[in-house]
């Protein structure tokens, strides 16, 4: 968990310290901050009552579209939510106006007489989804692509917020850090307004609405219609919501942008631009203060003294009503770059902004806002033939794809599962992710800076064209400019961030007008931004289209490696079963259309020139079961979907980091049905050169040719017993392994990932159950059922196998095992300090329990 810290708490302390301040105003007109001045962000997750309806109930829709039928007379409010996108919306006669009139109803739910008490009562980030149940069968409601879990339909969510007396005067902004999908808020039964695409954050202005005291009510409604998506996409308010709270003048939202150039070690000019917008009703002079200070790489905070440099004062005379922009720049000595781990480290810094009001007739400096802007300080370039150059330093991108969920927890982000995602794919070498395909939520970049990932940034997977009927095609002509533009702006400062993508394997690839729209896309994304390049994945390129042209960097996805159209797909003779639903281990076969690691590895090594590869996918997710879509989630992981290794996590592994001393055997050696058969044997290792034995029997010594990437011996015939790899580096011993055949299952064993976490439900911790036999080998294709229970404050929220097949809720604590493996994932709520025993159960095998200390 990272440690948080509260910035109105940050800001206070800061105001007492700052010299700076006062040598720009003066000691005698300074005045003393009391709590309560400048923003407040707080959490609004908790205090919501939900409720969802599979049909529309309450007579109204965003607009009419397929995927969820419209009965006669609903009404469209489409008209009233698209001015929700004009803050990013560039040109004035492109804003939208809102109708002179408002909708001719308030939906019963938004209503304060609306008695909610049968709702049922949530914690956001929340998934009404995820807990199922699973549609089986075919012509499924919610099919395997999405998922099959119950996503669509109309969800509402209903809390009261508070405005005390003393926030009377102060704007109150709703920031929601995404919904799915299509949202649309109502304050105190006046329809405020929405935004309808679920992966962008967005705020909505709440202050004309509110009145002071704690009977203000907050309703949203989400819809989700089917064939929305390629992907689970989830449903409901699914990541963090909060009321912020400024002072009527105050930095505007996302208002700053924090850029570096002549970037070396010796120094860095560091440009600020600070966006502050004043909503009170008279012409305000504010004095624009921002300082830059390191933050420490082992508290990820900072601290107030001494500030690194400190930008120019810049007076703005803002008039009632209007954002003014305050530019400066400034000089870092000696910066501390950020840099990708692990050869680089990644440093940051962050720029306060503070703001004084100048009251003229009494001549004092009010303080109205403090801000705080995360940034690194980085050189990043690309060059043709030798790819991405950070800081001077060629940097190979070993990258992943990664989608949203978080598996057993759904769409629900949740920081903890986010960090445990990035810690086993950093193990695994990677350095890279593309956010498949749109925003992420706004935790991750800040994990990803933190840990030194870097990060392709994806905000559409389609435009104009559809890949589903009732997808985000439908709202691309309206909406794709304040999408594009608040992507940005959310996510420029951040370090981790390197490469915009405006579009994944867009239909517009091959059309005509395709250049068009990517050109647009393209300048938009300059305006915003020009220190990144932008690029868009094409699965389709050729090398005289005028598509890629337009954009920086060319991103082709499974080509260059295929031949004769197809690579190696699976089928029922090589690599898949399409009866039980399994794909094999030894990642010889892949999907149609795209290529096995082998392959992918011999092209890159043959095309220098190449920065790197994004591999599909690092983690498995839900929906988009290629090759069997009878299944419920991912077949491409190199770590499935409870976060267990798949045998090709030590291949990407292997080569990844060639440094690690390590070697891995396949399959696993508990065959009884395959005595004397053959069987073969891989091994993934860095190593040059290996030999297998068989109970004691060498099988070979093996080199590694140029161009290939594992040893194979494929005609070892099966006898029970120990298989033991012994691998060498020119000439010494690199490293070794073994798997031996076990026996029956005869108890169960119990590992947490982290046994002490916070109390305070959003922390988690990750328990691993193996199925082992008497002598504590794996039992490796042991499926027992596992019965999971905590003590106390102990909540098992979710439990997962990682078995694409599983069709078992979520939420129960009943799994069975996959390979021997089983997962729950435990959070601790309430303020008890006693600790919890989560204990793992099953018939016939000894129960295990592991102590969890909050
Ligand atoms: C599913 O739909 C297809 C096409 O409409 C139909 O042929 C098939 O019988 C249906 N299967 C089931 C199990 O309903
Ligand atoms: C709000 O502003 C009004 C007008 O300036 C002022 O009289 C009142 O005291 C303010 N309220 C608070 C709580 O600051
Ligand atoms: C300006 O705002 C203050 C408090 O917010 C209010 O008392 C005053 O009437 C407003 N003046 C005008 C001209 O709207
Ligand atoms: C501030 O800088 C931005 C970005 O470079 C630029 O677009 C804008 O015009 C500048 N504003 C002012 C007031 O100089
Ligand atoms: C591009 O190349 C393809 C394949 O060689 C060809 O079919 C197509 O006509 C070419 N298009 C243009 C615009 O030159
Ligand atoms: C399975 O794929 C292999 C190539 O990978 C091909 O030779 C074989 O004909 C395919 N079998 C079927 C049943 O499609
Ligand atoms: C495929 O799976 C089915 C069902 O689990 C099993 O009976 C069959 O033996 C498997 N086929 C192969 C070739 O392994
Ligand atoms: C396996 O091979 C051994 C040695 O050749 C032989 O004795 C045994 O009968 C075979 N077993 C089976 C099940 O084929
Ligand atoms: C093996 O030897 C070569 C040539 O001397 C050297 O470049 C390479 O780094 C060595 N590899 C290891 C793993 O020591
Ligand atoms: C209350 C008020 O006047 N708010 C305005 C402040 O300035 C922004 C940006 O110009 C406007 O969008 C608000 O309407």
């Amino acid at each position: 968990m990272l440690p948080l810290t509260s910035i109105l708490l940050m800001s206070i302390f800061l105001w007492a310290h700052h010299s700076s301040a006062e040598s720009a105003t003066s000691a005698s007109s300074y005045q003393t901050v009391a709590a309560g001045v400048g923003r407040q962000r707080i959490s609004i997750n908790h205090g919501w009552r939900f409720f969802r309806s599979e049909d529309i109930p309450d007579g109204i829709s965003y607009n009419t579209r397929p995927g969820l039928p419209s009965p006669a007379g609903t009404e469209i409010l489409r008209p009233w939510i698209l001015p929700s996108g004009n803050r990013f919306i560039k040109e004035h006669n492109k804003k939208h106006r809102r109708p002179s009139s408002e909708p001719s109803t308030v939906p019963n739910f938004a209503r304060y007489n609306f008695n909610d008490d049968d709702w049922k009562p949530v914690r956001l980030p929340h998934d009404w989804a995820i807990k199922g149940p699973f549609y089986t069968g075919d012509n499924a409601t919610v099919s395997g692509g999405m998922g099959r879990l119950p996503i669509q339909g109309v969800g509402w969510y209903r809390r009261m917020v508070d405005v005390p007396f003393e926030d009377q005067n102060e704007s109150v902004y709703l920031d929601v850090d995404g919904a799915m999908s299509y949202a649309m808020v109502w304050m105190n039964e006046n329809l405020v307004g929405g935004w309808p695409y679920p992966y962008n954050s967005f705020r909505l202005d709440l202050t004309p609405f509110l009145k002071t005291g704690s009977h203000n009510l907050l309703a949203i409604r989400l819809e989700n219609p089917t064939e929305s998506s390629r992907w689970y996409p989830g449903g409901g308010l699914y990541r963090n919501v909060w009321l912020t709270k400024t002072h009527r003048v105050h930095v505007a939202q996302w208002g700053t942008y924090v850029t570096t150039e002549d970037v070396s070690s010796q120094s860095a000019l560091v440009s600020a631009v600070v966006e502050v917008e004043n909503t009170s009703n008279t012409t305000k002079e504010i004095t624009v203060v921002t300082d830059i200070y390191e933050v420490k790489e082992a508290t990820n905070l900072w601290e107030t003294a001494p500030s690194v440099a400190t930008f120019g004062d810049v007076i703005l005379s803002i008039p009632a009503g209007e954002t003014l922009q305050a530019n400066s720049s400034t000089v870092v000595q000696y910066p501390k770059l950020w840099g990708p781990y692990p050869s680089q480290k990644p440093n940051q810094y962050v720029a306060i902004t503070r703001l004084y009001d100048h009251d003229s007739t009494r001549n004092t400096f009010e303080p109205t806002d403090v801000y705080e802007t995360r940034f690194g300080i980085r050189s990043v370039a690309y060059d043709p033939n030798k790819g991405l150059v950070i800081n001077g330093e060629k940097v190979r991108i070993q990258g992943v794809n990664q989608h949203h969920d978080l598996g057993a927890l759904g769409a629900a982000f949740n920081v903890r599962a986010a960090e445990r995602q990035l810690e086993v794919l950093r193990e695994l070498g990677c350095n890279a992710i593309r956010t498949s395909h749109n925003p992420p939520a706004p935790e991750l970049l800040d994990l990803t800076d933190r840990m030194g990932f870097l990060i392709i940034n994806e905000v559409f997977d389609m435009w104009v064209l559809q890949k589903t009927v009732a997808d985000q095609h439908l709202i691309f002509s309206d909406w794709y400019e304040p999408i594009l533009r608040a992507f940005l702006r959310r996510d420029r400062n951040h370090a981790s961030v390197v490469i915009w993508s405006v579009g994944n394997e867009v239909g517009e690839q091959t059309t005509a007008d395709g250049s068009v729209i990517a050109q647009r896309l393209h300048d938009i994304v300059k305006e915003e931004d020009s220190t990144r390049p932008t690029t868009a994945s094409m699965n389709a390129a050729q090398p005289n289209m005028s598509f890629p042209a337009v954009l920086d960097i060319m991103s082709l996805n499974y080509q260059g490696e295929v031949t004769g159209g197809v690579s190696a797909p699976v089928n029922d003779t090589s690599g898949g079963n399409s009866t039980s639903f399994y794909v094999s281990g030894y990642e010889l076969y892949t999907a149609d259309f795209g290529s096995s690691p082998d392959k992918v590895f011999s092209t890159q090594d043959r095309n220098p020139f190449v920065a790197g590869e994004f591999v599909w996918s690092g983690w498995d997710y839900l929906g988009e079961p290629t090759p069997y879509y009878s299944a419920r989630s991912s077949y491409f992981g190199i770590i499935d979907l409870a976060g267990f290794k798949k045998d090709r996590f030590y291949l990407y592994q292997s080569r990844w980091r060639p440094h690690l001393k390590m070697a891995h055997i396949l399959p696993h050696w508990t065959w009884p049905d395959r005595l004397n058969k053959t069987t073969p044997v891989h091994v993934f290792s860095a190593a040059d050169e290996a030999e297998l034995f068989l109970n004691g029997n060498s099988q070979g010594q093996k080199t590694k040719d140029a161009f290939t990437y594992r040893f194979r011996w494929d005609d070892v015939v099966y006898q029970p017993g120990e298989l033991r790899v012994i691998t060498y580096n020119n000439g010494s011993i690199w490293a070794e392994d073994t798997v031996r055949t076990s026996g029956a299952a005869a108890r169960l064993e119990i590992t947490a990932d982290r046994t002490a976490i916070q109390p305070d439900g959003n922390d988690l911790s990750f328990i691993t159950v193996r199925v082992v036999d008497n002598m504590g080998y794996l039992v490796p294709e042991a499926n027992n059922e596992v019965k999971f229970s905590a003590t106390g404050h102990g909540e098992i929220v979710a439990t997962d196998n990682g078995d694409p097949t599983d069709f078992t809720s979520f939420g129960s604590v009943d799994r069975r095992a996959f390979n021997g493996l089983a997962l729950a994932i435990v959070r601790i709520t309430g303020a008890d300090s006693r600790p919890v025993v989560v204990s793992a159960s099953g018939h016939g095998v000894e129960t295990a329990q592991v102590v969890l200390n909050p």
